[in-house]
């Protein structure tokens, strides 16, 4: 399996998460995620594996809005090496302010600190996506995204979740130019950005935690949205075969688009020690086997991407099993 990693996510490393409130806790999106998941791939199959040292500039301002990526990028001028942004005032325009209260109309959350290094790391980390995505069309083969920071929270004008440039859509548009292409998000979280990038051209689909209950907290009014996406959720205290057969319920409802390429936001945050759970699910790291035996079956070429996971310490065993349970071969 070719695997792709970013070569500066390690600049990224945010210090404390105040989304739930304070006091803040220490911030689990921590670099070595990808460590350990690399070497948990690597128990279970044959890596080839590419280091990705640029940045995917172009895609990510055509995907995303303008003026949303310009802040992005000159708040992070501003900021000193170990300093870290937090917008402190949340409105819909706030173009007319000083540049450090802007970042509050493209933010909803303080779970996400902006490091002097943050959005170079997030711009590698989508040039990774989108690396995997044309060796896909060249190869025909498989390929596995090791994203971080992830990127199915960010929408074309909205970081946080951890997530600023929403790197499974930045590969699907590329996959889209050569065939049908569709979002399959097994993340414990609904991926509200990538819902918002939802279209014709390349539907959303996905098995999340009930999301008004769970982050991202959907507002209590709002109706989701029924065209372009496909949305399952599971309940609290769910063991593997109940997921498993939501699971394969929503796969079964993807295959009727005979997609020839899939992109899957994979999330290791179901475990059901994963610390990131408002209702905790039961799901144990051999459960990864069988969820990877039910996209194995998918006919469409494959381009995995990491999204959430945060036990660090059962990480290298959910990676391990999830890849002895796909299809391996190079
Ligand atoms: C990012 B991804 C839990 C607070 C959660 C943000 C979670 C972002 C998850 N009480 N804060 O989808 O794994
Ligand atoms: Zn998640």
């Amino acid at each position: 399996m070719r695997v792709f990693i970013p070569t500066q996510h390690i600049h990224h490393h945010p210090q404390k998460d105040y989304s739930d409130g304070l006091p803040p806790f220490d911030h689990l999106e921590i670099p070595s995620r990808v460590d350990a998941i690399l070497k948990g791939i690597q128990a279970a199959s044959t890596v080839d594996l590419v280091k990705v040292d640029r940045l995917a500039l172009e895609a990510v301002y055509n995907l995303h809005d303008k003026d949303y990526v310009d802040f992005l990028l000159a708040i992070s001028e501003t900021l000193e090496p170990e300093q870290e942004y937090m917008p402190s005032i949340f409105r819909n325009n706030l173009s007319k302010s000083p540049l450090p209260f802007q970042g509050g109309m493209y933010c909803q959350e303080i779970g996400t600190p902006i490091g002097a290094k943050s959005i170079t790391a997030a711009l590698n980390a989508a040039a990774v996506a989108e690396e995997a995505a044309k060796y896909i069309i060249k190869s025909g083969q498989d390929a596995f995204a090791l994203c971080r920071p992830p990127g199915h929270h960010a929408a074309p004008r909205r970081y946080g979740g951890y997530c600023f440039f929403n790197n499974a859509y930045i590969a699907a548009k590329v996959l889209a130019q050569q065939g049908r292409c569709a979002v399959l998000d097994i993340d414990y979280h609904l991926g509200d950005g990538s819902l918002e990038f939802a279209d014709t051209n390349i539907p959303y689909f996905s098995l999340h935690a009930e999301p008004w209950q769970n982050y991202p907290y959907l507002d209590a009014n709002v109706r989701l949205p029924t065209v372009h996406s496909e949305l399952m959720t599971f309940s609290p205290g769910m063991r593997g075969r109940f997921y498993l057969s939501l699971l394969e319920t929503l796969i079964a409802k993807l295959n009727k688009g005979h997609f020839n390429y899939l992109v899957v936001s994979v999330g290791f945050d179901t475990l059901g020690t994963d610390a990131i759970q408002d209702q905790s699910l039961l799901l144990e790291p051999k459960d990864y086997a069988f969820i990877a035996q039910l996209l194995a079956k998918i006919e469409a070429k494959i381009l995995l991407v990491l999204e959430g996971g945060y036990d660090i310490s059962n990480l290298f065993d959910c990676a391990k099993y999830f890849m002895s349970g796909f299809r391996t071969s190079c």
